[in-house]
């Protein structure tokens, strides 16, 4: 298990390595970890226009609702512990909520809080003050990476799998020599959740890829699983908090084409093209919001992904609180799931 989810980390990375991709593989140093902002931009290829056209979601589906509150997070050292600092910001007005419990996982390093949005400055300077806490305040959003032409993957289908030169032999191509490791693992198995603009599981070469969680009945309004998720068949959609994590500019669709399209004489071939997607929605354009991608994290980590791949990126100052918050929650879903993050 270990060494095939290696082998396709490394396909996909090396897959990924022209979109750009953010970052989140193995813990990095401190020093590394603010010295390095995430950079998110991302490009696919996209699918034919009818089958975009159906799902996309008509405009009453649109997300309208404003948001009341907003949610700040206070990253936790030497200035006090987790339950003090939720004490402390439960005591100020305009604060709503404030755990350490974060998607049912403990975190000792970060407190989240919701507080109501007319009085986040006010909190967040007041907690500082108070408590010496540094607040991030979760509101970074990150782009999609890359400039796939979905056109361009169309056009490929298996028999000319020959012309996907990345696939190749490293040396005289310049690929990055999947033939060898196909002979070992195509990812049978191997579950990869795509956090992105959905998928359009209507396409002829994502149909059968997409996983299904098997704990879960579909359509009857209950979350049979009790994972938090009702009727979460194939995933989440973040955006709209729905089970349908539908496509809407394609990129998505392009990116699980990438890791898992399978070899079925349609389309083009994946990195891995036994491997199941999971996919998260969480950009409803080319523009995501941190809050969708983390709980989007923490839900492939408790749904058995072995693998999240973010083709995200963003630019932000190096020492960006929260930049600390992204990378805190990602260590602590790895940590405790043993899932592998690819950004
Ligand atoms: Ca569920
Ligand atoms: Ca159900
Ligand atoms: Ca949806
Ligand atoms: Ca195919």
């Amino acid at each position: 298990m270990r060494i095939r989810r290696n082998l396709i980390v490394l396909i996909i990375v090396a897959m990924t390595l022209p979109l750009l991709p953010v970052a989140a593989q193995e813990s990095p140093s401190e020093e590394d970890a603010l010295g390095e902002a995430p950079v998110i931009t991302t490009n696919i290829p996209g699918m034919p226009d009818e089958d975009l056209a159906e799902d996309l979601p008509d405009d009453s589906e649109k997300v309208t609702e404003e948001a009341e509150t907003v949610t700040l997070y206070a990253l936790i050292d030497d200035a006090g512990t987790a339950s003090t600092v939720s004490d402390a910001a439960l005591a100020l007005e305009g604060v709503v909520a404030a755990s350490s419990t974060i998607g049912g996982l403990e975190f000792t390093d970060l407190v989240e809080i919701e507080v109501m949005g007319t009085d986040n400055d006010l909190v967040a300077a007041e907690l500082s003050r108070e408590l010496g806490v540094t607040v991030a305040p979760g509101n970074t959003t990150m782009e999609l990476a890359g400039d796939l032409d979905f056109d361009d993957l169309e056009l490929m289908t298996d028999p000319r799998q020959k012309n996907q030169w990345a696939l190749k032999n490293p040396e005289t191509e310049g690929g990055i020599g999947v033939y060898g490791a196909w002979s070992r693992t195509r990812g049978k198995g191997a579950v990869v959740a795509v956090a992105d603009s959905g998928l359009a599981r209507g396409h002829p070469d994502m149909e059968k890829i997409t996983w299904r969680n098997s704990d879960e009945t579909p359509g009857n309004n209950r979350d049979d699983d009790g994972n938090g998720f009702v009727d979460d068949m194939y995933g989440w959609d973040f955006v709209q908090n729905d089970n349908r994590p539908q496509e809407t500019i394609g990129h998505g669709t392009a990116v699980a084409s990438l890791i898992a399209a399978p070899q079925n004489g349609k389309g083009i071939s994946g990195v891995a093209p036994a491997a199941k997607i999971m996919p998260l929605r969480v950009c409803p354009d080319r523009s995501c919001s941190m809050q969708a991608v983390l709980d989007a994290t923490i839900y492939a980590g408790q749904n058995g992904a072995d693998v999240l791949n973010l083709s995200l990126g963003g630019e932000y100052p190096n020492n960006h609180p929260d930049v600390a918050v992204i990378r805190n929650v990602m260590r602590r879903v790895q940590e405790e799931h043993g899932i592998t993050i690819v950004a």
